[in-house]
């Protein structure tokens, strides 16, 4: 039985380019087969629950704005919640959802009861999937809401704090194995400081390797085959993360010997933070191959913070997905829009709206990113750029056959001087701008 929150709006379906129906998809043909595959298998949308169902709509100066029929602290207003939850992810045909354990149910007394809650509600949430045909795309935890995160989890000064996130984490990789979620994330929350002052950062480093190191293992001890994910963020709660950026935890991972292991969910609005594009996060990613998942939000370029917005930007995300079809695509991640509704976006129509908007936006890039690969219009001139390295002296050097006093024996007898050629940006941005 519907709970009425969407009123009589019906299924959110594909009507074409030239519909000027709000709630209708212009450009996402989940069947629509682009490169061999189809729209929806690309793409692997999800909605984040939280953002969606939790957040009250509060700012630093004012609270809620929001007013839901679920909210509140019972199992009761848990189960109303996921109704409209199931009930939203119908309507728009989007494939997964995602979750932490704090946006599903309320907090208990204690980690055992806050655990048999969670767990209920699982079960709930399995018996829509399976009604729904939902998946999971990934589940989590929340260690940086409560107070007794604010020194951070894993990297908390408190070895109780520490172990009580552990057994934490436990339940939630168990409740997403049970719910076949394909990917388990970890963004660092509060991992991280706000002064060295009362800092130990080789310490909390350690201890945040020796926590991951154990997730990694209880994942493989109870046949989890999903993937393992760290989310990049520079700042933001605290002022220094320490998973900074792509590049930052690839180090991190090195350090502990899990580059095997674990893969990064990167979020674009974390990725501008950091002071990098999007792109350049994926494209990194893909180099060191670790590239898992994305969270699909943007920032505004103004406000230097994370106001997890909506994509709605075309361009940017044909140079995304272009990173991500490179790369061979998403193998168990996907799109999820870990975006909020601006606080005076009051109606349920909002929501509905903001992930239209937003999967059409993601569809268009996806497909101008296709065009521009199977055209080859940026392949051909990168390959054309880098020709030199064809010429089997070129090769050698790479191969480490020659030695620098060779090389140097080589040029100097040769007496010629490279020649530079233009890298052509403005030409290579004109061709982009052809396809989107
Ligand atoms: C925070 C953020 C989180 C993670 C999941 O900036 O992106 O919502 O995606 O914990
Ligand atoms: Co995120």
């Amino acid at each position: 039985m519907s709970t009425g929150f969407f009123g009589d709006i019906k299924s959110v379906t594909f009507e074409g380019s030239e519909s000027t129906n709000p709630l209708a998809y212009r450009f996402y043909d989940p069947d629509e087969v682009v490169m061999g595959k189809r729209l929806e298998d690309h793409l692997r949308f999800a909605v984040a629950y939280w953002h969606s169902f939790a957040w009250p709509g509060g700012d630093p100066f004012g609270g809620q704005t929001f007013d839901r029929p679920w909210f509140g602290d019972t199992m009761e207003l848990a189960r109303l919640k996921a109704d409209v939850a199931f009930e939203m992810f119908s309507l728009l045909g989007t494939p997964y959802f995602c979750f932490h354990d704090a946006d599903v149910r309320p907090e208990g007394e204690t980690l055992k009861e806050s655990i048999a809650r969670l767990d209920e509600i699982a079960d709930y949430f399995g018996g829509k999937m399976e009604t729904t045909g939902t998946k999971l795309l990934w589940g989590t935890a929340n260690l940086f809401s409560h107070r007794r995160y604010m020194a951070g989890a894993a990297t908390n000064p408190d070895p109780d704090v520490f172990a009580y996130a552990a057994a934490t984490v436990k339940s939630c990789v168990d409740v997403t194995k049970r719910l076949g979620g394909e990917n388990y994330v970890l963004w660092g929350g509060r991992e991280g400081y706000e002064t060295l002052l009362n800092t130990d950062m080789k310490r909390e480093r350690e201890q945040a390797g020796r926590f991951l190191s154990m997730v990694v293992d209880y994942a493989k001890k109870i046949g989890f085959d999903g993937t393992i994910l760290i989310e990049p963020k520079p700042q933001e709660p605290t002022k220094h993360q320490y998973d900074y950026d792509v590049a930052t935890v690839y180090g991190f991972l090195k350090d502990f010997g899990l580059e095997g292991e674990v893969k990064v969910n990167i979020e674009q609005g974390h990725a501008i933070l950091a002071g990098h594009s999007f792109e350049h996060e994926l494209a990194l990613a893909n180099a060191l191959g670790i590239f898992g998942s994305i969270d699909m939000n943007r920032n505004d370029y103004q406000s230097g913070w994370d106001t997890d917005q909506f994509p709605n930007n075309v361009p940017e995300m044909a140079l995304a997905y272009y990173q991500i079809l490179l790369g061979g695509g998403f193998k168990t991640g996907g799109t999820n829009f870990d975006a909020k509704l601006r606080r005076q976006s009051l109606d349920p129509e909002d929501l509905l709206a903001a992930h239209v908007g937003g999967i059409d936006c993601c569809a268009r890039g996806l497909k101008a990113a296709a065009k521009m690969i199977e055209e080859k219009a940026l392949i051909e001139p990168l390959e054309k750029r880098y020709a030199g390295w064809e010429d089997s002296e070129a090769k050698a050097m790479l191969a480490g056959e020659r030695t620098l006093d060779q090389i140097s024996e080589r040029v100097l007898s040769k007496g010629t001087e490279p020649q530079p050629r233009s890298g052509r940006q403005e030409w290579l941005e004109n061709v982009v701008n052809r396809y989107v």
